[in-house]
């Protein structure tokens, strides 16, 4: 399968670039905000009243706010996955949620939108949560060495990385391909099993948490939480969670100032990968109680201060009419999930998911209709877009804005909505896209269709304000997402006509 993918850089058109529209002119920086766990409505200018997120919605007043963006998957491998290959996850095995000690999921061969990037000169980093694996096939990350493939071999020309997720081990930052700041004399060790049978646990050591867990999250503590996993060593490596916002805004200006002095001819891309609201939810201890949502809702906060200040470097550096701004989620929202964070208590008429049903885990649009926002003053008008449009696109779309052209076979599932992204009047984005959740569920949209399949009987998350269930589902629905946005009223027997042709273009997609 991925040899299909395989590719000569000789086919690349010369880079340096003729944009799409004909025009010779430099490429735009890109820069790729995305948060985690960020619902539709999680952000005051897509509706949200609880608190305010002022720099979010600066983004959106000075661009266009999409009403039908979305994220391939409702969890956060895949999406990633997707983002930075053009491919739908389900077409490759294993991209799932990745656990700890997961091995490289993106080939070296693989043509990333990094790599694309690069094509036009373009020099690139990814800053904040990777979770796509590290290390070769069959062994893993090396935790104590070279930690490679990972994103210096996929297009990345820097990396300052979470590797995981928050709350799965190890808390340690990974500066291209090695665990900043390792004490040779502590090596780290990674494991899915207890190293010892006295090794401090969330069971053993639980009255002794700053945050208690409510599902999973038991293994070993650090900084007062307990996590997914165990790990010993590492002491001088570790991080505390209240300083991960602060450390990507910090290594994201970085990169851009020395871009900017290095090599200011050239455009850059940043992909900074916030792990906002992802549990556990430890806000700096500045926004600790900034809202009255709980951390989850300071999360959200601290999200917003940190496109504050990205876009307040773009502007030091003259760069805000030269830099397209993508703000994006890699799935839908979820309250409880692991941690007893308050978010659940706290939620008050807060609507994660907005008008929409369900949140992370499911394929309903909470799960994956989520902000999406591209602002590049001068360029883009301001607007609203009902466009469709997804993260899967970026590959093609940024590719064609730096006149790139994309191998045969590489990025398939990409689809160049640049003129939706860049507000041209009468773009409609895609005319359909598939969303699955971690891999068991899927679903078509079409126009106003939205075909469901859930090869598993039941579906998590369907109400996102009550702790986590799973609910029933049937293996078919079918959804009229103009006159039922919230997916309640199943037309399979219905509309059968529109459900046999959906579901036999899903199934070829999924065969495919
Ligand atoms: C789940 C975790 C959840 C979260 C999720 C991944 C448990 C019980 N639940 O397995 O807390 O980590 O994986 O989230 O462990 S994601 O946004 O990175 O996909
Ligand atoms: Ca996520």
């Amino acid at each position: 399968m991925l040899a299909r993918f395989a590719f000569s850089f000789a086919l690349f058109l010369p880079a340096g670039a003729v944009a799409d529209d004909g025009e010779q002119k430099r490429p735009p920086n890109v820069v790729v905000i995305m948060a985690d766990d960020l619902g539709y409505g999680d952000v005051s200018c897509y509706g949200a009243t609880a608190l305010e997120t002022p720099h979010i919605d600066a983004l959106a007043d000075r661009g266009q706010r999409f009403t039908s963006g979305y994220c391939s998957a409702s969890t956060c491998t895949p999406t990633r996955f997707s983002l930075l290959t053009g491919m739908y996850a389900f077409r490759q095995k294993g991209t799932g949620i990745a656990p700890p000690n997961a091995a490289s999921l993106i080939q070296p061969e693989t043509v990333t939108v990094a790599d694309l990037l690069k094509q036009a000169n373009y020099e690139t980093a990814v800053v904040g949560k990777w979770h796509l694996g590290l290390g070769e096939r069959g062994a893993g990350p090396d935790w104590n060495g070279d930690l490679k493939p990972g994103p210096l071999e996929i297009g990345f020309d820097h990396a300052f990385l979470l590797p995981t997720t928050n709350d799965r081990v190890p808390q340690v930052y990974v500066q291209d391909r090695r665990v900043l700041n390792l004490d040779p004399a502590d090596p780290l060790w990674v494991g899915a099993k207890k190293p010892s049978p006295e090794h401090p646990t969330g069971i053993t050591h639980r009255d002794e948490l700053k945050m208690d867990w409510s599902h999973g999250h038991n293994g070993t503590i650090h900084n007062g939480i307990s996590r997914i996993g165990f790990y010993t060593g590492g002491h001088a490596a570790r991080f505390r969670d209240e300083d991960l916002a602060d450390r990507w805004v910090a290594e994201s200006v970085a990169f851009m100032e020395t871009h900017q002095q290095e090599s200011p001819d050239d455009p850059f891309f940043l992909f900074f990968s916030s792990h906002d609201l992802h549990v556990p939810r430890m806000p700096h201890e500045r926004f600790q109680g900034a809202t009255s949502l709980g951390f989850r809702g300071d999360s959200i906060v601290q999200l917003d201060w940190c496109v504050g200040e990205l876009t307040a470097a773009l502007e030091r550096l003259s760069l805000t009419e030269e830099t397209l701004v993508v703000f994006c989620s890699d799935n839908g929202p979820v309250l409880d999930d692991g941690y007893k964070d308050g978010a659940v208590e706290q939620i008050g008429d807060h609507q994660a998911a907005g008008p929409y049903r369900g949140g992370k885990y499911s394929v309903f649009e909470g799960g994956v209709r989520t902000p999406f926002i591209t602002c590049w003053p001068g360029t883009i008008a301001p607007g609203v877009s009902e466009a469709v449009v997804c993260t899967i696109d970026l590959p093609a779309s940024l590719a064609a804005l730096a006149g790139v052209e994309i191998p045969a076979g590489a990025c398939p599932d990409s689809v160049n909505v640049a003129p939706a992204l860049r507000g041209e009047p009468g773009a409609t984005g895609r005319e359909e896209l598939v969303v699955q959740n971690n891999g068991s569920a899927f679903a078509l949209r079409q126009g106003r269709w939205k075909l469901h399949r859930h090869d598993g009987k039941r579906t998590q998350n369907l109400v996102v304000e009550t702790k986590l269930a799973a609910t029933p589902v049937p293996r078919l629905a079918l959804f009229d997402l103009e006159t039922d946005p919230r997916e309640t009223n199943n037309l399979i027997e219905e509309r059968p006509e529109i459900a046999n042709q959906m579901a036999e273009r899903l199934e070829a997609y999924l065969s495919g």
